[in-house]
């Protein structure tokens, strides 16, 4: 045991130093563990741990230990994403008026090399010189797609949303646009649909009228996932809200109940095996064996603020999983001192993100962005498991000791 632990230390130590020289280029990557060389965990692994067994102890620690973490969970799960192309650009292919004086554009965004990237953007912009708060959400196919836009806009954001298809077009054994742009990068459908998010914001906060300070990112179930990897990732998302994103998402994979998804139903072939990387299916059904669970995808965001938005009869969707999680992230949350950023929220119903869980949204954005308090009876720190038991032993470190 202890001779595995110490060759385990080395070697991610090593492959950190060797991942942040070599930048994400897959045939310069080097490799960590496999599932059966690394010790079980039954509990939320603990994010203060670095690995070679030390621990965060200052803020500045965290920054070290955040590049651990991000690298860990490309390597297992996500893939490896190519840089920013610096190359976008956009055509605007319709502009109209709505709304009483918002203006609607259609947009298509061209990247990467040769340009050979195409992406449909929508955005409805309120009426005025701004800048205004933006709400960008990841989409399957179309745009414009925001059930309660005109109620949005009118409170002073600017909705938008990207065709995450139009880079990856979410199907088995297919290389997408985006993949076949860039060849030499391991990056699973999950990850395409992310990189196709921070380019929309490449180009969106770079516009006069968008308040590059107040970007939300969100995206629902598939689109969830890829929400949450964005924003764990890219620091120019200042909310992310995943919205019944469960597995893969912002559900962890060692709690759950009633039949949720598992890791071992997401990754089968016949299912969604082509969003992750294929070494994520060695730890089918061996959970544990996972050095990370997804509130380290939610610790990722701290500083910046999240709030996960769930219907408690998705149960598929793992709703206790997600408050598991959200208990697992409130420590990073708290060290950063910056618990008052990070939210959940539940509404009974099925699988969506319906006109509840945009409100809940626009609402954390008014309080994290304006400082504006909720409406009466809106919280986002009700846990409803109740019952559920604490799904970790650690404790956080005290800051700056
Ligand atoms: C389901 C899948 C979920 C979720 C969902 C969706 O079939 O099992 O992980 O992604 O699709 O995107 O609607």
């Amino acid at each position: 045991m202890t001779g595995r632990k110490t060759n385990l230390t080395e070697i991610v130590v090593l492959t950190v130093i060797v991942v942040a020289m070599a930048g994400c280029g897959r045939g310069r990557l080097a490799v960590l563990p496999g599932a059966d060389q690394l010790p079980v965990i039954e509990e939320l692994p603990n994010p203060f741990l670095f690995s070679d067994g030390s621990t965060v102890k200052t803020p500045k620690d965290w920054l070290r230990r955040r590049e651990e973490i991000k690298a860990m969970m490309l390597y297992y799960q996500y893939g490896h994403m190519p840089p920013a192309p610096r190359n976008v650009k956009a055509e605007i292919l319709s502009s109209e008026t709505i709304y009483g004086g918002a203006t609607k554009k259609h947009i298509l965004l061209s990247m990467g090399p040769k340009r050979q990237i195409k992406v449909n953007l929508g955005m409805i912009v309120p009426n005025g010189d701004g800048p205004f708060p933006i709400i960008l959400k990841n989409e399957g196919k179309g745009i414009f797609q925001v059930p309660i836009a005109e109620e949005i806009v009118k409170r002073g954001y600017i909705v938008a949303d990207y065709a995450r298809t139009d880079l990856d077009p979410d199907e088995p054994n297919n290389v997408g646009p985006a993949q076949a742009a860039y060849p030499d990068y391991d990056w699973a459908t999950l990850a395409v649909w992310a990189w196709g998010g921070m380019r929309a914001i490449d180009y969106l906060e770079a516009l006069p009228f968008v308040d590059k300070d107040k970007i939300v990112f969100t995206g629902h179930s598939r689109g969830g996932k890829t929400a949450l990897l964005a924003g764990a990732l890219d620091e120019r998302i200042d909310l992310v809200v995943p919205n019944g994103s469960g597995c893969g998402g912002a559900g962890c994979y060692r709690f759950e109940a009633g039949r949720a998804e598992t890791l071992d139903d997401i990754t089968k072939p016949s299912r969604f095996a082509y969003w992750f990387v294929p070494r994520f299916r060695d730890f089918a059904a061996k959970e544990t064996l996972l050095p990370f669970d997804q509130h380290f995808l939610k610790a990722l965001v701290a500083p910046r603020a999240l709030l996960s938005t769930d219907a408690l009869d998705d149960i598929w969707a793992n709703p206790f999983g997600t408050q598991q999680s959200y208990r697992g992230a409130v420590p990073v949350f708290e060290f950063l001192g910056a618990s008052e950023k990070l939210g959940i929220h539940y509404r009974r119903g099925r699988h969506d993100q319906n006109e509840e869980d945009w409100r809940a949204l626009v609402d954390f954005a008014d309080m994290v962005f304006f400082d504006k308090a909720p409406p009466a009876g809106r919280n986002f720190d009700e846990l409803p498991f109740e019952d559920a038991p604490k799904p970790f032993s650690w404790s956080p470190p005290r800051a700056g000791r």
